[in-house]
């Protein structure tokens, strides 16, 4: 049997979403988050050597990543569904999207979530300048822009497209749900992006999404 190590609120939400999508038989082993530093618990540790979440176990199989998780459910349990056939070209960006959204669009992502953390951290009141300073310029010149390119990519790569790999779904849109939820989610202002907003609301419609998220528990950017 399938067990997802799933922490609160987190990426493992989607393993959940790819379970679903299956139909295979898993169980869930559930782990809440440090109420302070939004850590992973150590029990986690035990799992996998990083501590992080997802990562799911399949008889002997500990399998962590999420891309090598959905690849892994693909591959295993999925009889042909959930990915293009080896060797199209749907395949080929079916493997694209599938690492170019932990690769390439997360890490922006979470450069901004640093700086705009270092923003509302408390320090000394004479540091505090420099420390928001710091993390404007970074945030301006570096950050903001990088973000706004991969969303004018990923929405032109949408248009006229409903899934990112082929006219089916597939791992690959797994993959690319929770980075553009949590996008649109912070940065109200990049909405304007409507090919985004409908895949990202084509995803939200889907009945084993919703109980994917019966499953997992609160989670912010649904
Ligand atoms: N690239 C990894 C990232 C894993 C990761 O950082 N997971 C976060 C949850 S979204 C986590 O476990 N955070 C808690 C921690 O770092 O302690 C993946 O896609 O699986």
């Amino acid at each position: 049997m399938i067990v997802v190590h799933h922490l609160q609120n987190s990426r493992s939400q989607r393993i959940l979403w790819m379970l679903e999508e299956l139909g295979v038989e898993y169980s869930v082993k559930r782990y809440e988050r440090d109420p302070e530093s939004q850590l992973a618990p150590p029990e986690l540790l035990k799992v996998h050597a990083l501590g992080k979440s997802p990562v799911i176990t399949d008889g002997d199989n500990v399998v962590a990543e999420s891309g090598a998780i959905v690849e892994y459910l693909a591959r295993v349990h999925g009889n042909g569904r959930m990915a293009p056939e080896v060797g199209s070209n749907d395949y080929n960006q079916y493997i694209y999207w599938l690492h170019y959204a932990e690769g390439s669009l997360m890490t922006p992502l979470l450069l901004r979530l640093v700086f705009v953390r270092i923003k509302t951290t408390k320090m000394p009141f004479f540091v505090k300048p420099i420390a928001n300073g710091i993390a404007d310029k970074v945030l301006a010149s570096f950050v903001t822009p990088n973000i706004k390119r991969h969303m004018e990519f990923v929405d032109q790569h949408l248009e006229g497209r409903e899934w990112f790999a082929g006219d089916q779904l597939s791992g690959a849109d797994i993959q690319m749900s929770f980075p553009l939820e949590a996008t649109l989610a912070r940065i109200p202002a990049l909405q304007k992006h409507k090919n985004v907003v409908d895949f990202v609301r084509r995803v939200q419609a889907r009945d084993a999404y919703k109980q994917a998220l019966e499953t997992g528990g609160a989670y912010d950017y649904a």
